[in-house]
């Protein structure tokens, strides 16, 4: 059923570049759904990735039932794997088999390399021509180039002068080499070095291996099936397949929640033991929450590794020139090895540190080093490739006004969900940059590319429309997800071939969505179902543009949300004010702790004959500090000293300062003005106390968050208008300012961004009357004049109900020449900053306000001494 066109006929519906794994499953797809296609692939034959590295070793790193097509179970009539990492000749044939079952062969013409791609404005068509200079037109283009198909540019100098055998791992020759008795280099210890390196070794006299990077690898465990996948398989495979897809990684298991050091060190170690034995990539780096987020937590597996790398080399010169040091594990894509390491014990086996050591050139007859030269009968290059981008660079593609993909992608590719880019109508890319691709089971994330992308031509096709763009916006927008998804990882810190760092000039730019296959395609399946959100549609039904963004919020910042409506709490208004309490303390007591500080006292201030309790943090240098007094956070009906635990470790060790939170009093026991005379009552103690608490008297400021940060306003007014005490700085967070339920931000983010609207007015009813409104204790921004006040830092979340009034009190300071430092949390909600495990995206954030103190503080210390 050819698309209904009012625009040039022509010669097919859909071209298809490449018949590898995704090549395929888009043939399959495409003629189950009544589409003329062609799939053209330079090879002369199919299967992509799997056709072209049939290096010695050359295995899959995904356990071969995870990594395998789920449209067509199969396997459990006529293929089985024959071992739980199946080797490159079976993989390949087991692409053959699913082509000939599916009849899909003659969809493909095999030996034609795309070399020019031309989006057609006028009549809506792609030309694509060939080497052999055909000019086929399609009104689809579907690029299934592979993610690493391009090798990379050897920059070794002296490459054509050696005059024995040259061999590139990724182009390795269909007849068997023979490496017997010879004298063989291998440069390059990426996962096609660790495969192939101790097959080499199997065969040659002399084996020396050129490493630049160590890497951290991992023992395969070959064998049988594992028998556990094998079971849930042969129960559920549905269920199974279904929880490979609504994984992190693309192969069933739990995202995990536990951050590393809240587990005893044994313990620890013991997972890290099992996750060893079991030999899964994906698994490993799911140990704990954060090793791909925290220093420590990564440092502390990365060492395990070493641990094992030592155990196993002899010689302690090379296993330590085998160990990674420079950059966290998984930062570079870990490796699966068999019997890797032990390699090195061989007597004829030599490692060649090149950090050190570097390579100077090719010979004639070797290699030379800047230390000595080697003689060789074969080189091979496991050098790598150029990833993710090089198959698309490699093509000349010219989109709408005759941009050449290559100079719209001049710093780095931009993308929309990594499907298709602005400018380039009706061009798709298949696991394309910023999404998941080689973070995932690349086999479920094909899948889950080409559903979309065929789903999508239907769709279009029933709508009446076929021309599909994504708005420039909606790819700004994703970019920056993919960006922050990325920045709360270790990803950047090594020079790896995501980010492009092992291609000369090319842009250094974090190139895959890190933030889940699960999350990434809960994306996909939105924009869907927002009326393909982000997208421009144009045909015989017209034209249609649905501008927006899917992803605004800080990508930890969704996660959260998404699983706390899965949990589906009742609303604060629903209970009263007891139950509310009990509820919010249940969940503030949940949140993971926060960091190590010196000390945690618990204490109770007496002042003026008031008693309120308190819990001080000490940081672990040597005073005296600073003192902050801080008020939690809970629209004065909830919460207490201790409610705001996290947050105020995490701020007591980043600005080196006491922090005293203080247990005000709550209403609706104790209404307005009760919470802001104890902020009063605290910040007179703390001041009078300072140096029996170990602080300095003469710098002290006060912190809140929300209704905390209202307090902390409110006491900087009233302190004031007193004369005492003297307060050299005030931190607000998201704090209410004037409790205006006209303010935009109460519409704009009145549901789903965890405090509601309703739960605010439900917390002012508790705590004040209409009448007290324009009181400045309650709404600090009706005071007659904010001139005078401490330099304030004031944090405004962009998905709080409050948000407006927050950043209407940091105008007015400013305008009243209060030194005022105003930072608009993008993605951020009202309360997400201080989930100081959960949300590390407010890391950031917190180490701003810590700063902005630490300047408050410091200025009042050089005026002092
Ligand atoms: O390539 P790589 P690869 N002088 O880029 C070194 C997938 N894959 O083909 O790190 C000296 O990882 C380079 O050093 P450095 C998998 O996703 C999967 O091995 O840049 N050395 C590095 O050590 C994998 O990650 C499987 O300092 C030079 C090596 O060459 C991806 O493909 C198997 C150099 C290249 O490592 C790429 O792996 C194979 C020079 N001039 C591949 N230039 C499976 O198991 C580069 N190097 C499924």
């Amino acid at each position: 059923m050819p698309v209904d066109s009012r625009f040039a006929a022509t010669d097919t519906d859909v071209i298809v570049v490449g018949a590898g794994f995704a090549g395929l499953y888009l043939a399959y797809r495409l003629s189950r759904a009544g589409y003329r296609l062609r799939v053209l692939e330079a090879a002369p034959d199919l299967g992509g990735t799997w056709y072209w590295n049939r290096y010695p070793g050359a295995r899959v790193d995904v356990p071969s039932v995870d990594y395998m097509y789920s449209f067509d179970p199969d396997w459990q009539q006529d293929w089985q794997w024959s071992e739980k990492y199946a080797t490159q000749p079976e993989i390949l044939r087991y692409l053959h088999h699913v082509a000939d079952k599916h009849d899909l062969r003659r969809h493909i013409t095999c030996g034609t390399r795309v070399e020019q791609a031309r989006w057609d404005e006028d009549n809506a068509v792609w030309h694509v021509c060939t080497g052999h200079d055909h000019d086929i037109t399609a009104r689809f283009l579907v690029m299934a180039t592979g993610c690493l198909s391009v090798p990379k540019h050897v920059d070794i100098p002296g490459m054509e002068r050696f005059a024995g055998e040259v061999y590139f791992t990724s182009r390795w020759p269909h007849d068997p080499v023979d490496f017997t008795g010879k004298r063989v280099a291998v440069i390059g210890t990426g996962s096609s070095g660790v495969q192939s390196i101790p097959m080499i070794a199997r065969q040659a006299g002399r084996l020396v291996v050129f490493q630049r990077t160590p890497t951290f690898s991992v023992p395969a465990g070959n064998g049988p099936l594992p028998a556990q996948k094998l079971e849930l398989l042969a129960t559920d495979e549905a269920g199974y397949r279904q929880a490979a897809r609504m994984s992190p990684a693309g192969v069933p298991m739990v995202r995990s929640q536990t951050p590393t050091f809240s587990v005893p060190a044994e313990e620890r170690r013991q997972r890290y033991e099992t996750d060893w034995e079991a030999g899964e990539l994906l698994v490993l780096l799911n140990a704990f929450a954060d090793v791909m987020s925290d220093r420590e937590a990564n440092e502390e597996f990365a060492e395990f590794i070493r641990g094992k790398i030592r155990a196993v080399v002899d010689d302690p010169q090379t296993a330590s020139a085998l160990c990674p040091t420079t950059y966290p594990v998984g930062s570079k894509r870990l490796c699966l090895d068999t019997g890797y390491y032990a390699t090195y014990n061989l007597p004829y086996v030599r490692l060649v540190d090149v950090a050190t050591d570097p390579i100077r050139g090719i010979t004639e007859t070797g290699i030379d080093t800047a230390a000595e030269s080697f003689e060789f009968d074969a080189l091979v290059f496991a050098t790598g490739f150029d990833a993710l981008t090089g198959a698309l660079a490699a093509i000349d593609i010219t989109g709408r006004d005759a941009v050449p993909l290559k100079d719209d992608w001049a710093d780095g590719p931009a993308t929309y969900l990594g499907l298709m880019t602005a400018g380039f109508p009706n061009l798709f890319l298949i696991t394309g940059p910023g999404s998941p691709s080689v973070l995932s089971n690349m086999a479920v994330s094909i899948e889950q590319h080409v559903d979309w992308v065929v789903d999508c031509l239907t769709d279009l096709r029933t709508g009446g429309f076929e021309v599909i763009e994504p708005t420039k916006s909606a790819q700004t927008g994703w970019m920056r997800h993919v960006d922050d998804c990325a920045g709360m990882t270790l990803y950047a810190c090594a020079n790896s071939w995501y980010l492009g760092a092992n291609v000369p000039g090319k842009p250094r730019v974090f190139m895959p969505y890190a933030g889940g296959v699960d999350f990434y395609r809960a994306a996909c399946d939105e924009v869907v179902a927002r009326d393909y959100l982000g997208f421009a549609r144009s045909g015989s039904a017209g034209v249609r543009c649905n501008d927006g963004v899917v992803r605004r919020l800080q990508p930890d910042v969704q996660m959260l949300l998404e699983q706390m409506a899965a949990v589906g709490s009742p609303p604060l208004e629903s209970m009263s004010a007891d139950d509310a309490r009990a509820f919010y303390a249940l969940w503030r007591s949940a949140l993971p702790p926060g960091p190590e500080v010196g000390e945690v006292v618990d204490g109770v201030l007496d002042g003026d004959g008031v008693e309120l309790a308190y819990r001080l943090y000490r940081p672990p240098s040597t005073g005296p500090y600073p003192v902050v007094v801080y008020f939690h956070g809970g629209g004065c009906v909830l919460g207490d000293a201790t409610t705001d635990d996290a947050f105020c470790r995490d701020l007591c060790a980043r600005s080196d300062a006491i922090f005293i939170s203080v247990d005000y009093r709550h209403a609706p026991e104790n209404p307005f003005p009760a919470a802001v005379l104890d902020g009063m009552t605290a910040v007179r103690w703390a001041a009078a106390n300072a140096a029996e608490l170990g602080g300095d008297p003469g710098r002290l400021a006060v912190c809140g968050w929300s209704a905390g940060g209202n307090i902390a306003a409110a006491v900087c007014q009233i302190a004031r208008d007193a004369g005492a005490p003297d307060i050299v700085g005030q931190a607000l967070v998201t704090p209410a300012t004037d409790y205006d339920f006209t303010r935009k931000s109460y519409s704009d983010n009145a549901n789903g961004y965890g405090l509601t609207t309703s739960a605010v007015r439900w917390l002012f009813g508790h705590y004040a009357r209409e009448a007290d409104r324009t009181d400045p204790r309650l709404a600090p921004l009706y005071a007659e004049s904010l001139a005078g006040l401490p330099p304030a830092v004031v944090v405004t979340a962009e998905f709080d109900p409050v948000r407006d009034e927050g950043d209407a009190y940091a105008r007015a300071l400013a305008a009243a020449d209060v030194a005022t430092e105003h930072i608009r949390a993008r993605g951020h909600t009202h309360d997400s900053l201080t989930l100081v495990g959960f949300v590390l995206s407010g890391a950031p954030v917190r180490a701003e306000i810590a700063d902005a103190l630490g300047r408050f503080l410091a200025a009042e210390r050089l005026a002092i001494h």
